[in-house]
């Protein structure tokens, strides 16, 4: 253990939503605590806010296209490491890849065979996105600090 308690945004996407019972038992055996869930259809509008850091790129529409395409489940996770945990059980963002490298991950298990991006499930990539993230999601909720190993705060 690391001491370093944080929480994280996870989020189901559209075509993995049927697998959620699945995800979610991974998601307790590796030791997260649920701190809030959410299901939530994203409009056009705030899936381009969700995802405005890829404006401008190749496939920033086909990316707002598949987040659109349905309901998602966002979860606030937390715990020991909780950013990286997440992004090691999600494994690489491209499916295929995820399939030789990290076989047990979810973007393994839960991926599009047909399509390397459409990747079953997001996890934050630093303390930054996790804050925007969690705060996108679950505007109206008021966390507590986490308490780190060293005593001090990081306000998720
Ligand atoms: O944090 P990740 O989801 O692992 O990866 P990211 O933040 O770099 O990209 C966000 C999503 O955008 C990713 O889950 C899939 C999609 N994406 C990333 N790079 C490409 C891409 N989609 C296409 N079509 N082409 C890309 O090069």
């Amino acid at each position: 253990a690391t001491d370093k308690i944080q929480r994280t945004l996870a989020l189901i996407k559209p075509d993995a939503i049927d697998k959620s019972p699945e995800i979610e038992k991974i998601i307790l055996e590796e030791g997260f605590t649920v701190v809030d869930r959410r299901r939530v259809r994203l409009t056009r509008a705030e899936a381009e806010e969700f995802y405005g850091e890829h404006r401008g790129k190749s496939f920033y529409n086909s990316l707002v296209d598949y987040i659109t395409s349905g309901e998602v489940l966002a979860f606030i996770l937390a715990g020991d490491d909780a950013i990286n945990h997440w992004r090691r059980v999600l494994g690489p963002t491209q499916v295929s890849r995820a399939r030789h490298e990290a076989p047990g991950s979810i973007r393994a298990r839960f991926g599009n065979s047909n399509n390397d991006f459409h990747n079953a499930a997001h996890g934050s990539d630093s303390v930054n996105s996790a804050q925007r993230e969690i705060r996108f999601f679950f505007p109206d909720l008021t966390l507590e600090p986490v308490l780190t190993g060293e005593g001090a705060k990081e306000y998720l």
